[in-house]
Protein backbone atom coordinates (compact mmCIF):
# COMPACT_ATOMS: atom_id res chain seq x y z
CA UNK A 1 0.00 0.00 0.00
CA UNK A 2 1.79 3.33 -0.81
CA UNK A 3 2.14 5.46 2.58
CA UNK A 4 1.36 8.89 2.78
CA UNK A 5 2.91 11.79 4.34
CA UNK A 6 2.37 12.78 7.67
CA UNK A 7 4.01 16.14 7.96
CA UNK A 8 4.93 17.06 11.51
CA UNK A 9 5.84 20.11 13.42
CA UNK A 10 7.11 20.03 16.75
CA UNK A 11 7.55 22.37 19.46
CA UNK A 12 10.42 21.73 21.94
CA UNK A 13 13.59 19.91 21.70
CA UNK A 14 15.00 18.48 25.07
CA UNK A 15 14.50 15.30 26.59
CA UNK A 16 11.12 14.68 25.13
CA UNK A 17 11.67 16.15 21.77
CA UNK A 18 14.16 13.44 21.29
CA UNK A 19 12.19 10.69 22.15
CA UNK A 20 9.80 11.98 20.39
CA UNK A 21 11.88 12.56 17.14
CA UNK A 22 13.34 9.32 17.65
CA UNK A 23 9.94 7.43 17.42
CA UNK A 24 8.68 9.30 14.21
CA UNK A 25 11.86 8.03 12.41
CA UNK A 26 11.74 4.52 13.82
CA UNK A 27 8.04 3.80 13.62
CA UNK A 28 7.93 3.21 10.17
CA UNK A 29 11.02 1.16 9.91
CA UNK A 30 9.62 -1.70 12.10
CA UNK A 31 6.04 -1.44 11.52
CA UNK A 32 4.05 -1.44 8.24
CA UNK A 33 2.48 1.67 8.30
CA UNK A 34 -0.21 3.96 6.33
CA UNK A 35 1.74 7.14 7.34
CA UNK A 36 5.32 7.95 6.73
CA UNK A 37 6.17 11.35 9.43
CA UNK A 38 8.03 13.43 7.34
CA UNK A 39 9.93 15.77 10.11
CA UNK A 40 9.04 19.21 8.68
CA UNK A 41 9.78 21.99 11.08
CA UNK A 42 11.29 22.41 15.24
CA UNK A 43 10.33 25.09 16.80
CA UNK A 44 12.45 27.01 19.96
CA UNK A 45 13.06 30.03 20.97
CA UNK A 46 16.71 29.22 20.93
CA UNK A 47 17.61 29.50 17.12
CA UNK A 48 20.59 28.12 17.05
CA UNK A 49 19.91 25.31 19.40
CA UNK A 50 16.85 24.38 17.38
CA UNK A 51 19.16 24.22 14.14
CA UNK A 52 21.31 21.61 15.58
CA UNK A 53 18.46 19.82 16.99
CA UNK A 54 17.01 19.84 13.35
CA UNK A 55 20.30 18.71 11.72
CA UNK A 56 20.68 15.75 14.06
CA UNK A 57 17.23 14.71 13.42
CA UNK A 58 16.91 15.58 10.18
CA UNK A 59 14.12 18.33 10.65
CA UNK A 60 13.87 20.39 7.50
CA UNK A 61 13.17 23.99 8.67
CA UNK A 62 13.08 25.69 11.76
CA UNK A 63 10.66 28.00 13.23
CA UNK A 64 11.43 30.33 16.34
CA UNK A 65 7.41 31.23 16.94
CA UNK A 66 4.89 28.24 17.71
CA UNK A 67 2.13 30.50 16.42
CA UNK A 68 3.85 30.42 13.23
CA UNK A 69 4.46 26.90 12.94
CA UNK A 70 0.61 26.60 13.54
CA UNK A 71 0.01 28.86 10.33
CA UNK A 72 2.28 26.56 8.36
CA UNK A 73 0.01 24.96 5.62
CA UNK A 74 2.14 22.43 5.29
CA UNK A 75 2.10 21.02 8.54
CA UNK A 76 -0.84 18.47 9.10
CA UNK A 77 0.28 17.57 13.02
CA UNK A 78 1.75 19.35 16.14
CA UNK A 79 3.41 17.54 18.73
CA UNK A 80 3.53 19.48 21.91
CA UNK A 81 7.20 18.33 23.16
CA UNK A 82 7.57 21.63 25.28
CA UNK A 83 7.12 22.29 28.94
CA UNK A 84 3.63 21.54 30.99
CA UNK A 85 2.59 25.85 30.90
CA UNK A 86 2.87 25.93 26.94
CA UNK A 87 0.84 22.74 26.39
CA UNK A 88 -3.13 24.44 27.11
CA UNK A 89 -2.07 27.56 24.34
CA UNK A 90 -0.14 25.91 22.05
CA UNK A 91 -2.67 23.05 21.48
CA UNK A 92 -5.59 24.70 21.66
CA UNK A 93 -4.67 27.24 18.92
CA UNK A 94 -3.11 24.35 17.19
CA UNK A 95 -6.41 22.39 17.22
CA UNK A 96 -8.43 25.84 15.95
CA UNK A 97 -6.04 25.66 13.07
CA UNK A 98 -7.26 22.03 12.24
CA UNK A 99 -3.54 19.96 13.17
CA UNK A 100 -3.54 16.51 14.80
CA UNK A 101 -2.04 17.30 18.16
CA UNK A 102 -0.07 14.97 20.01
CA UNK A 103 0.58 16.09 23.51
CA UNK A 104 3.57 15.60 26.44
CA UNK A 105 1.94 14.73 29.43
CA UNK A 106 0.40 15.68 31.87
CA UNK A 107 -2.02 17.27 29.10
CA UNK A 108 -2.86 20.34 31.42
CA UNK A 109 -1.32 21.66 34.51
CA UNK A 110 -4.47 21.03 36.07
CA UNK A 111 -7.64 19.91 34.76
CA UNK A 112 -9.35 23.35 33.99
CA UNK A 113 -6.48 23.43 30.94
CA UNK A 114 -7.10 19.80 30.38
CA UNK A 115 -11.09 20.27 30.11
CA UNK A 116 -10.26 23.57 27.40
CA UNK A 117 -7.90 21.77 25.41
CA UNK A 118 -10.63 18.42 25.26
CA UNK A 119 -13.22 20.99 24.27
CA UNK A 120 -10.89 22.59 21.51
CA UNK A 121 -9.39 19.18 19.46
CA UNK A 122 -13.36 17.81 20.21
CA UNK A 123 -14.83 20.96 18.40
CA UNK A 124 -11.90 21.23 15.42
CA UNK A 125 -12.29 17.10 15.13
CA UNK A 126 -8.60 16.36 14.87
CA UNK A 127 -7.11 13.18 16.12
CA UNK A 128 -5.03 13.69 19.40
CA UNK A 129 -2.98 11.47 21.91
CA UNK A 130 -1.18 12.18 25.32
CA UNK A 131 2.16 10.40 25.41
CA UNK A 132 1.50 8.28 28.19
CA UNK A 133 4.33 6.56 26.58
CA UNK A 134 4.30 3.53 29.46
CA UNK A 135 0.80 1.67 28.03
CA UNK A 136 3.02 0.36 25.60
CA UNK A 137 5.59 -1.31 27.09
CA UNK A 138 4.99 -4.77 25.99
CA UNK A 139 4.78 -6.66 29.31
CA UNK A 140 2.12 -4.43 30.33
CA UNK A 141 0.58 -4.69 26.94
CA UNK A 142 0.19 -8.35 27.75
CA UNK A 143 -1.10 -7.66 31.44
CA UNK A 144 -3.54 -5.81 29.79
CA UNK A 145 -4.28 -8.85 27.75
CA UNK A 146 -4.83 -11.13 30.69
CA UNK A 147 -7.06 -8.49 32.40
CA UNK A 148 -9.44 -7.97 29.63
CA UNK A 149 -9.53 -12.13 29.40
CA UNK A 150 -10.81 -12.25 32.98
CA UNK A 151 -7.80 -14.18 34.01
CA UNK A 152 -7.45 -12.47 37.43
CA UNK A 153 -11.49 -12.67 38.48
CA UNK A 154 -12.89 -9.67 40.54
CA UNK A 155 -9.94 -6.83 40.95
CA UNK A 156 -9.27 -6.03 45.35
CA UNK A 157 -5.70 -4.04 45.53
CA UNK A 158 -3.56 -2.50 43.05
CA UNK A 159 -0.63 -0.47 44.05
CA UNK A 160 1.98 1.41 42.44
CA UNK A 161 5.03 3.62 42.92
CA UNK A 162 7.34 5.75 41.52
CA UNK A 163 10.71 6.36 43.04
CA UNK A 164 13.53 8.70 42.30
CA UNK A 165 15.96 10.80 43.58
CA UNK A 166 17.54 13.72 41.61
CA UNK A 167 16.47 16.41 43.36
CA UNK A 168 17.64 15.60 46.80
CA UNK A 169 20.29 18.36 46.74
CA UNK A 170 19.63 21.76 48.72
CA UNK A 171 21.79 23.20 45.89
CA UNK A 172 20.00 22.17 42.79
CA UNK A 173 18.13 25.34 41.62
CA UNK A 174 14.80 25.61 40.71
CA UNK A 175 13.17 26.64 37.26
CA UNK A 176 14.81 27.49 33.47
CA UNK A 177 16.00 24.74 31.54
CA UNK A 178 16.08 21.16 32.22
CA UNK A 179 14.27 22.12 35.65
CA UNK A 180 11.28 23.79 35.18
CA UNK A 181 9.73 20.68 37.01
CA UNK A 182 10.85 22.21 40.01
CA UNK A 183 8.87 25.52 39.51
CA UNK A 184 4.98 24.79 39.93
CA UNK A 185 4.31 27.97 37.91
CA UNK A 186 5.63 26.40 34.85
CA UNK A 187 5.14 22.75 35.81
CA UNK A 188 1.79 22.77 37.41
CA UNK A 189 2.96 20.58 40.68
CA UNK A 190 5.43 18.59 41.25
CA UNK A 191 5.59 14.90 41.32
CA UNK A 192 2.23 14.36 40.93
CA UNK A 193 1.64 15.33 37.87
CA UNK A 194 5.12 14.69 36.44
CA UNK A 195 5.49 10.73 37.78
CA UNK A 196 2.19 9.94 39.71
CA UNK A 197 0.43 10.92 36.59
CA UNK A 198 2.18 7.94 34.71
CA UNK A 199 0.59 5.65 37.55
CA UNK A 200 -2.63 7.26 37.32
CA UNK A 201 -2.95 6.49 33.59
CA UNK A 202 -1.79 3.10 33.65
CA UNK A 203 -3.95 2.25 36.60
CA UNK A 204 -7.06 4.02 34.94
CA UNK A 205 -6.14 1.90 31.87
CA UNK A 206 -5.12 -1.66 33.43
CA UNK A 207 -8.41 -1.28 36.68
CA UNK A 208 -10.57 1.27 35.57
CA UNK A 209 -12.22 4.59 37.09
CA UNK A 210 -10.92 5.52 40.72
CA UNK A 211 -13.88 7.10 42.66
CA UNK A 212 -11.99 8.63 45.28
CA UNK A 213 -8.77 9.15 47.27
CA UNK A 214 -7.34 10.36 50.46
CA UNK A 215 -4.01 11.85 49.83
CA UNK A 216 -0.76 13.35 51.17
CA UNK A 217 1.57 15.76 49.94
CA UNK A 218 5.22 17.21 51.52
CA UNK A 219 7.72 19.38 50.19
CA UNK A 220 11.41 18.88 52.12
CA UNK A 221 13.22 21.65 50.61
CA UNK A 222 11.33 24.64 51.27
CA UNK A 223 13.43 27.49 49.69
CA UNK A 224 15.57 27.22 46.48
CA UNK A 225 17.55 29.24 44.05
CA UNK A 226 15.15 30.26 41.05
CA UNK A 227 17.61 29.99 38.12
CA UNK A 228 15.92 32.58 36.21
CA UNK A 229 15.92 35.06 39.43
CA UNK A 230 19.32 34.05 41.14
CA UNK A 231 17.31 34.56 43.70
CA UNK A 232 16.24 32.14 46.85
CA UNK A 233 12.80 31.73 46.36
CA UNK A 234 9.98 29.18 48.12
CA UNK A 235 9.51 26.00 46.56
CA UNK A 236 5.93 25.66 45.35
CA UNK A 237 5.85 21.81 43.95
CA UNK A 238 5.61 18.79 46.07
CA UNK A 239 8.53 16.50 46.38
CA UNK A 240 6.59 13.36 48.01
CA UNK A 241 2.84 12.55 46.81
CA UNK A 242 0.59 9.51 47.99
CA UNK A 243 -2.88 8.87 48.39
CA UNK A 244 -5.13 5.67 48.87
CA UNK A 245 -8.75 5.33 47.24
CA UNK A 246 -11.04 3.35 45.94
CA UNK A 247 -11.37 1.67 42.40
CA UNK A 248 -15.21 2.01 40.64
CA UNK A 249 -14.93 -1.73 40.65
CA UNK A 250 -14.12 -2.02 44.21
CA UNK A 251 -10.73 -2.62 44.64
CA UNK A 252 -8.58 -0.42 46.78
CA UNK A 253 -5.55 1.95 45.72
CA UNK A 254 -2.32 2.72 47.32
CA UNK A 255 0.37 5.27 45.42
CA UNK A 256 3.27 6.83 45.92
CA UNK A 257 5.41 8.48 44.09
CA UNK A 258 8.83 10.48 45.10
CA UNK A 259 11.75 12.36 44.32
CA UNK A 260 13.64 11.48 47.08
CA UNK A 261 13.96 7.52 47.40
CA UNK A 262 17.56 8.01 47.55
CA UNK A 263 18.58 5.17 45.33
CA UNK A 264 16.24 4.86 42.99
CA UNK A 265 16.36 6.45 39.38
CA UNK A 266 12.98 5.56 37.47
CA UNK A 267 11.46 2.63 39.85
CA UNK A 268 7.88 2.86 37.65
CA UNK A 269 6.46 -0.40 39.62
CA UNK A 270 2.86 -2.12 40.15
CA UNK A 271 0.86 -4.66 41.71
CA UNK A 272 -2.37 -6.35 41.03
CA UNK A 273 -3.87 -8.83 43.42
CA UNK A 274 -7.20 -10.54 41.85
CA UNK A 275 -9.67 -13.51 43.09
CA UNK A 276 -7.53 -15.84 40.56
CA UNK A 277 -4.53 -13.97 39.58
CA UNK A 278 -1.87 -11.49 40.40
CA UNK A 279 0.73 -10.07 38.47
CA UNK A 280 3.63 -7.25 39.25
CA UNK A 281 5.75 -5.15 37.02
CA UNK A 282 8.79 -2.91 37.57
CA UNK A 283 10.28 -0.59 35.26
CA UNK A 284 14.23 -1.52 35.87
CA UNK A 285 13.30 -4.67 34.45
CA UNK A 286 10.54 -3.59 31.91
CA UNK A 287 10.88 -6.89 29.66
CA UNK A 288 9.83 -8.95 32.55
CA UNK A 289 6.16 -9.71 33.75
CA UNK A 290 5.60 -11.34 37.17
CA UNK A 291 2.46 -13.39 37.31
CA UNK A 292 0.96 -15.78 40.33
CA UNK A 293 -2.06 -18.01 38.89
CA UNK A 294 -3.51 -19.50 41.85
CA UNK A 295 -5.39 -22.18 39.07
CA UNK A 296 -2.49 -23.82 37.95
CA UNK A 297 -1.59 -27.23 39.48
CA UNK A 298 -1.06 -27.22 43.37
CA UNK A 299 2.34 -29.02 43.43
CA UNK A 300 3.36 -26.14 40.63
CA UNK A 301 1.81 -23.44 41.54
CA UNK A 302 4.34 -20.20 42.38
CA UNK A 303 5.34 -16.95 40.42
CA UNK A 304 6.53 -16.72 37.38
CA UNK A 305 8.79 -14.36 35.57
CA UNK A 306 8.04 -14.03 32.18
CA UNK A 307 10.63 -12.52 29.59
CA UNK A 308 8.37 -10.65 27.19
CA UNK A 309 11.00 -10.88 24.25
CA UNK A 310 8.58 -13.59 21.83
CA UNK A 311 7.11 -13.31 19.38
CA UNK A 312 3.52 -14.03 20.36
CA UNK A 313 3.84 -11.12 22.83
CA UNK A 314 2.32 -7.39 21.81
CA UNK A 315 4.75 -5.65 19.64
CA UNK A 316 7.86 -8.57 20.16
CA UNK A 317 7.22 -9.52 16.29
CA UNK A 318 8.08 -6.18 14.84
CA UNK A 319 11.35 -6.55 16.77
CA UNK A 320 14.77 -8.83 17.04
CA UNK A 321 14.33 -12.48 18.02
CA UNK A 322 13.08 -14.46 20.89
CA UNK A 323 15.06 -13.85 23.66
CA UNK A 324 16.59 -10.45 23.11
CA UNK A 325 15.08 -7.33 24.77
CA UNK A 326 13.86 -3.87 23.97
CA UNK A 327 14.08 -0.73 26.32
CA UNK A 328 12.41 2.62 26.98
CA UNK A 329 12.47 4.36 23.77
CA UNK A 330 10.33 1.37 22.39
CA UNK A 331 7.51 2.92 23.75
CA UNK A 332 7.63 5.84 21.83
CA UNK A 333 8.24 4.29 18.78
CA UNK A 334 5.04 1.44 19.51
CA UNK A 335 2.77 5.14 20.46
CA UNK A 336 3.36 6.37 16.88
CA UNK A 337 3.13 3.28 15.42
CA UNK A 338 -0.60 2.71 17.01
CA UNK A 339 -1.53 6.34 16.75
CA UNK A 340 -0.64 6.04 12.98
CA UNK A 341 -2.35 2.55 12.22
CA UNK A 342 -5.85 4.31 14.16
CA UNK A 343 -5.46 6.81 11.42
CA UNK A 344 -5.49 5.22 8.74
CA UNK A 345 -8.53 3.54 9.81
CA UNK A 346 -10.22 6.83 10.70
CA UNK A 347 -10.03 5.60 14.67
CA UNK A 348 -9.22 7.08 18.00
CA UNK A 349 -5.59 6.10 19.58
CA UNK A 350 -5.82 5.74 23.13
CA UNK A 351 -4.90 7.63 25.31
CA UNK A 352 -6.26 10.57 24.02
CA UNK A 353 -6.98 14.14 25.50
CA UNK A 354 -9.95 12.59 26.86
CA UNK A 355 -7.94 9.77 29.02
CA UNK A 356 -5.71 12.70 29.49
CA UNK A 357 -8.42 14.74 31.06
CA UNK A 358 -9.24 11.62 32.81
CA UNK A 359 -5.66 11.87 35.04
CA UNK A 360 -5.95 15.51 35.44
CA UNK A 361 -9.04 15.24 37.21
CA UNK A 362 -7.60 12.39 39.33
CA UNK A 363 -4.38 14.64 40.24
CA UNK A 364 -6.98 17.41 41.20
CA UNK A 365 -8.54 15.71 43.76
CA UNK A 366 -4.93 14.15 45.25
CA UNK A 367 -3.28 17.90 45.36
CA UNK A 368 -7.50 19.00 46.84
CA UNK A 369 -7.34 15.91 49.17
CA UNK A 370 -3.54 16.61 50.51
CA UNK A 371 -4.36 20.59 50.64
CA UNK A 372 -7.77 20.28 52.72
CA UNK A 373 -6.74 16.89 54.71
CA UNK A 374 -10.30 15.17 53.59
CA UNK A 375 -11.03 12.31 51.01
CA UNK A 376 -11.76 14.01 47.37
CA UNK A 377 -13.85 12.27 44.94
CA UNK A 378 -12.95 12.05 41.78
CA UNK A 379 -14.67 14.26 38.72
CA UNK A 380 -15.83 11.57 36.31
C1 LIG B 1 11.15 13.10 35.40
O1 LIG B 1 12.44 12.88 35.83
C2 LIG B 1 10.80 12.19 34.23
O2 LIG B 1 11.67 12.47 33.15
C3 LIG B 1 9.35 12.40 33.79
O3 LIG B 1 9.12 13.72 33.34
C4 LIG B 1 8.99 11.39 32.72
O4 LIG B 1 7.63 11.53 32.34
C5 LIG B 1 9.23 9.98 33.29
O5 LIG B 1 8.89 9.02 32.32
C6 LIG B 1 10.65 9.82 33.70
O6 LIG B 1 10.98 10.83 34.64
Amino acid sequence: MAKKDLNIGIVGYGFMGRTHSNAFLQAPRFFDLPYRPVLKAVCARNTERAKGFAENWGYQSIESDWRTLIERKDIDLIDVASPNDTHAEIAIAAAKAGKMLLCEKPLGRNAAEAKAMLDAVEAAKVPNMVWYNYRRVPALALLKNLLDEGRFGRIFHYRSQFLQDWTISQDLPQGGEGLWRLDSSVSGSGVTGDLLAHNIDMALWLNGPIAEVSAMIETFIKERKHSLTGKMEPVTIDDASSFIGHFRNGSTALFEATRYARGHKALFTLEINGEYASARWDLHDLHRLEFFDHRDEGRLRGWKSIHITDSDHPYMKQWWVPGLQIGYEHTFIHQVADFLTALGKGEEAAPTFRDGLAVDYVTDAVLDSAKNRQWEDVRA
